[in-house]
């Protein structure tokens, strides 16, 4: 795996991450505990224990870059830098929502910062990114294009399609695959006979490189070799981030989950957050004063997503069969 060279990242910068992956986890703990309390509608994943993949990656990419999300996708809309109060607004079902509260959870997107949507079909960004890597080609400004998927997503028939295209015509691509070794209730093990999802880069004669992906320097710095080698015009690559999900498949509550105890508990002890916390503490870079104003930072920008969102009126009736493309 690629070594975590925190050294190498100037010490504001590697608080910014540290910033990123509280958000994320933040924000998600608070909407959480509102789809519990009935207060959010539709279904909610959460990301949580997978937060350094998105900030890693993201921070080594332009705004201007576009990335693609999936069923999991409030921690890339955070980190490519949505804004929280429409998010919260759009989980929330108010008008003032990314989808005017009529997307939910799974469909957010802003193209202004290159966020081209969270996505409920499982594989269903792969071909989108594909697309959104031509037109980076074709626009020919050194723009990039990033997916982020799951283990599951790599075993459906868009992964071939997609990887075997962009090797081909070189596309600007970064193909993410989140392997939290889970795909719902269902083991990566029963799935796939090769436990690395990296390895497959090899059959399409692109580089695959397995990352930590609870460290999220190491996932910035396989992501900015990605993108240097996609701004250079040679193609795409694989990144697998090794990584887990410290909650259910969904936070329905009844969800079943198969998974042991243990696992859970040995994934939990390798916390992202945690961990660059120690790194940054060690490096005498960061103290308890510090790491309270992060997260009164990070406290204060939640509560007032929450105070807008509740604050924001729900869509009117009539607003049902606005925006609707196709019946
Ligand atoms: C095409 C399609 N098939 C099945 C589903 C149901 N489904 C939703 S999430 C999921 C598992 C996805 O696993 P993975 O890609 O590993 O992502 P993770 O949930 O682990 O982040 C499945 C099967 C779906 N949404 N879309």
């Amino acid at each position: 795996m690629a070594q975590s060279l925190v050294t190498n990242l100037p010490p504001d910068e590697q608080r910014a991450l540290l910033r990123g992956m509280l958000t994320i986890r933040r924000f998600e703990e608070r909407a959480s505990a509102d789809y519990r309390a009935g207060r959010i509608y539709g279904v909610v994943h959460c990301y949580i224990g997978e937060e350094a993949v998105a900030v890693g990656v993201c921070s080594a990419l332009a705004r201007t870059d576009r990335i693609i999300s999936t069923h999991r996708g409030h921690g890339h809309c955070i980190a490519k830098g949505a804004d929280l109060s429409r998010m919260m607004a759009e989980l929330y079902g108010r008008e003032t929502g990314y989808c005017k509260g009529k997307g939910g959870s799974m469909h957010i997107a802003d193209f202004a910062i290159g966020m081209l949507g969270a996505n409920g079909i499982v594989a269903g960004g792969l071909s989108i990114i594909t697309g959104a890597g031509l037109a980076a080609q074709m626009e020919g400004q050194g723009g990039v294009a990033t997916a982020f998927f799951g283990d599951g997503a790599a075993n459906a028939g868009p992964f071939h399609e997609c990887l075997n295209i962009a090797a081909t015509w070189k596309l600007p691509v970064i193909y993410v695959c989140e392997n939290n070794l889970w795909a719902a209730n269902t083991a990566a093990a029963a799935t796939h006979a090769l436990a690395d999802i990296a390895a497959r880069a090899a059959g399409y004669g692109i580089p695959g490189v397995i990352v930590d992906g609870n460290d999220v320097v190491a996932v910035r710095q396989a992501a900015s070799r990605a993108v240097e080698r996609a701004r250079r015009g040679e193609g795409p690559s694989l990144i697998e981030c090794k990584t887990y999900r410290w909650r259910g498949h969904t936070e329905r509550p009844g969800q079943p989950d198969r998974r042991d105890a243990a696992e859970i508990a040995a994934w939990q002890a390798t916390d992202p957050i945690a961990r660059l916390e120690r790194q940054l503490r060690t490096a005498g870079e960061l103290d308890d004063s510090g790491v309270a104003a992060i997260e009164h930072e990070v406290a204060d920008a939640i509560a007032a997503a929450v105070a807008f969102a509740e604050a924001s009126p729900f869509p009117p009736p009539a607003a049902a069969s606005e925006d609707v493309f196709a019946a």
